[in-house]
């Protein structure tokens, strides 16, 4: 068995190279510790997609230097199955940005991104490059006819509509062309963010992507959330604030393009 060899994330901006590499799809998978969740995430990915991408994808786990061993786990599956890279960035941790620096060092015509909880299911994004190949962007949707959120408590839901409803205030054109605007799960067509600066904060990146990415068609893929079984969330209530100042510098952003 090969020994997998983890890369060092590079510093500086945000922006994706065009790539002439024959792979078709890179799919980052953010984490930060994921030990729990990691090895039995990337054998279920692999086994959906060997049957659809045979040869043709690689997957990306982009990890923020997890104290607890996350990218040993991922590693251990990396050294049978080549088309898992692993990659380490240090003295950051957000994940937006994490997703952002994966692409950036990600090979694939058709890019996507998909949690490592196991909240969306590994067969996702064998369905969403089904979808992608009559559109730019297809967004993995809880809020589309035969989406859902599972057993989500009330406050879980109630916050959840609130930050739709904020996004549909401050971004309104953003807000309508997708049902879930705030969905961790979807892909795109790499040509959409070729060098294009992208500059996201805190959680959420694909507002970032509908705002300065250039995506004339959308699809929605319909999906059931699932509980976190295994290991613990990230989300904390400065998520909340980062989620506004975002949404804020990308009005201006919008207002600036189109001045
Ligand atoms: N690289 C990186 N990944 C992160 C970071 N925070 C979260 N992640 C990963 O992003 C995915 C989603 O994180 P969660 O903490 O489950 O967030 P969530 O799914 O939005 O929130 P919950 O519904 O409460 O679980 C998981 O794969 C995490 O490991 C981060 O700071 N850096
Ligand atoms: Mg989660």
């Amino acid at each position: 068995m090969n020994q997998a060899s983890i890369t060092i994330a590079p510093d500086g901006p945000l922006i994706i190279p065009a790539s002439d590499d024959s792979i078709a799809l890179s799919v980052v998978v953010p984490t930060f510790k994921e030990s729990e969740n990691i090895g039995l995430f990337l054998e279920a990915l692999c086994d959906s997609l060997d049957p659809v991408l045979p040869g043709a994808y690689e997957i990306v786990v982009m990890d923020d230097d997890s104290p607890d061993g996350t990218l040993d786990v991922a590693a251990a599956v990396a050294a049978s199955r080549p088309q898992v890279r692993l990659v380490k960035r240090l003295n950051k941790r957000e994940l937006s940005t994490a997703v952002i620096r994966g692409w950036q060092l990600s090979r694939g015509q058709v890019l996507s991104t998909i949690n490592a909880d196991f909240q969306h299911p590994p067969a996702l994004i064998a369905g969403l490059w089904q979808s992608i190949q009559t559109n730019d962007l297809v967004v993995a949707s809880r809020y589309c006819k035969g989406g859902g959120v599972g057993n989500w408590s009330i406050y879980r839901r109630i916050l959840s509509r609130g930050a739709s409803l904020i996004g549909q205030i401050i971004l309104p054109q953003v807000y309508n062309r997708t049902t879930d605007p705030l969905s961790g799960c979807y892909m795109f067509r790499r040509q959409a963010i070729v060098n294009v600066e992208l500059n996201p904060l805190g959680y959420k990146s694909l507002i970032e992507i509908l705002v300065r990415g250039r995506v004339r068609t959308i699809a929605e893929f319909p999906y059931q959330m699932r509980e976190r079984e295994r290991g613990a969330s990230k989300a904390t209530g400065a998520r909340s604030l980062d989620y506004v100042k975002q949404l804020i510098r990308l009005r201006k952003a919008w207002n600036k393009a189109r001045q």
